[in-house]
């Protein structure tokens, strides 16, 4: 399962263009309230320079790179909890993502209504975080009473009853359920309710042409992924030989989607590890923490099962040295057991028996 991310804001800030620069598909971006009706799904690839450089040293026959998938949802208005606009319905297409992204509308442009008649980033945020908090806590209710009885039956059950009112009470404040304070086991026994406040957030502020290279104020004291969805959308269509020139004519060092990408990633507290062969050199997504044989099961359960070593070399080795067998000669190749800790760039061969 790749890594997922809701797309949400208010409607005409730009999440449906930020989507088709990001998944360079159409999905009728438009100017136009709600032109987002159906669900939107799109795989996108992780930019990962090391990915090229391994892909360089050993000519596989493919080159598979991390994925992320990103979800584009119409736009949420003030009561879209209580049936208003269309975005309340989609929400359910965002439940099971890992993350939310926030779309902030910070340009400005006459011809692109904006739902409430000004920009005011604050104020946009504040209703798409009433909107969130409003809707966790239908979902509270409405799985409250069946919780309710079975904890009559099953005293186990009454922590985490206890622990789900107090949710509620802390979201009815108009918190997000992640800001409270709660043990990681707790986190844990919440986690089948599937609060959209309880994912991690990324701001993404749609600065507009005029606003690239500038740094917008923190908002919730994070500061916002800047990016120009428009301009994205530009280098998104341009054949890969020409991004670069337009980047640097645009001011600009790398797209701002590799930068939120790789924010993303950061937030989830996610890295990648590869495996390259001559058949595939391959990036793959796992915890920061991870443990080689949680690594290895990232590839298939059999390797994470039957986990029995290994073989480690670290990217900067690979990068220095060139190859497998220069590693190797070199003292480069480590061997590693099941306690390892796997770090950022890792290449890795698992030895596993089932
Ligand atoms: N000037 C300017 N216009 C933009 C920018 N980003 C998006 N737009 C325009 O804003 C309009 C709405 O963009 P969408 O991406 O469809 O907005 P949305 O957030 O998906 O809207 P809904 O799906 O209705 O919720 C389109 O006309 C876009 O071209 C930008 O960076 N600058
Ligand atoms: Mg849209």
């Amino acid at each position: 399962m790749p890594l997922s991310i809701g797309i949400v804001g208010l409607p005409n800030v730009g999440k449906s263009t930020l989507f088709t620069a990001l998944t360079e598909k159409c999905v009728g971006a438009s100017n136009f309230p709600f032109c987002t009706i159906e669900p939107n799904v799109g795989i996108v690839p992780v930019p990962d320079g090391r990915l090229d450089r391994l892909a360089e040293l050993v000519h596989p026959e493919k080159v598979v790179p991390a994925t992320v998938e990103f979800v584009d949802i119409a736009g949420l208005v003030a009561g879209a909890s209580r049936g208003e606009g269309l975005g309340n319905q989609f929400l359910a297409n965002i439940r099971e993502t890992d993350a939310i992204a926030e779309v902030v509308r910070y340009f400005s442009d006459e011809n692109v209504v904006h739902v409430d008649g000004r920009v005011d980033p604050g104020s946009d945020v504040e209703t798409i975080r009433t909107e969130l908090v409003l809707a966790d806590i239908g979902t509270v209710d409405r799985a409250l009473p069946r919780l309710e009885k079975d904890a009559k039956r099953d005293r186990a059950l009454e922590a985490k009853l206890a622990l789900v009112r107090r949710v509620r009470e802390w979201m009815e404040e108009g918190h997000r359920a992640l800001r409270m304070d709660m043990t990681a086991e707790e986190r844990e026994s919440l986690r089948d309710l599937h609060l959209l406040t309880m994912k991690p957030l990324l701001y993404v502020a749609n600065v507009g042409e005029t606003g690239v290279g500038r740094q917008p104020e923190p908002i919730d004291g994070q500061v916002p992924t800047a990016i120009c969805a428009k301009i994205e959308s530009e280098i998104a269509e341009l054949a890969p030989a020409e991004r670069a020139e337009f980047l640097e004519a645009s001011g600009m060092t790398e797209p701002g989607l590799d930068v939120l990408v790789r924010r993303a990633y950061d937030l989830l507290g996610l890295h990648s590890f590869f495996t390259a062969g001559p058949k595939e050199v391959r990036a793959w997504t796992v915890r920061k923490g991870a443990k080689a044989p949680e690594a290895a099961g990232a590839i298939h359960s059999d390797f994470e099962r039957g986990f029995i070593k290994a073989e480690v070399i670290s990217y900067a080795d690979y990068d220095t040295l060139g190859s497998e067998a220069a590693a190797k000669a070199a003292g480069k190749l480590r061997i590693e057991g099941k306690d390892y800790v796997v770090a950022d760039g890792d290449v890795m061969h698992f030895r596993f028996n089932v």
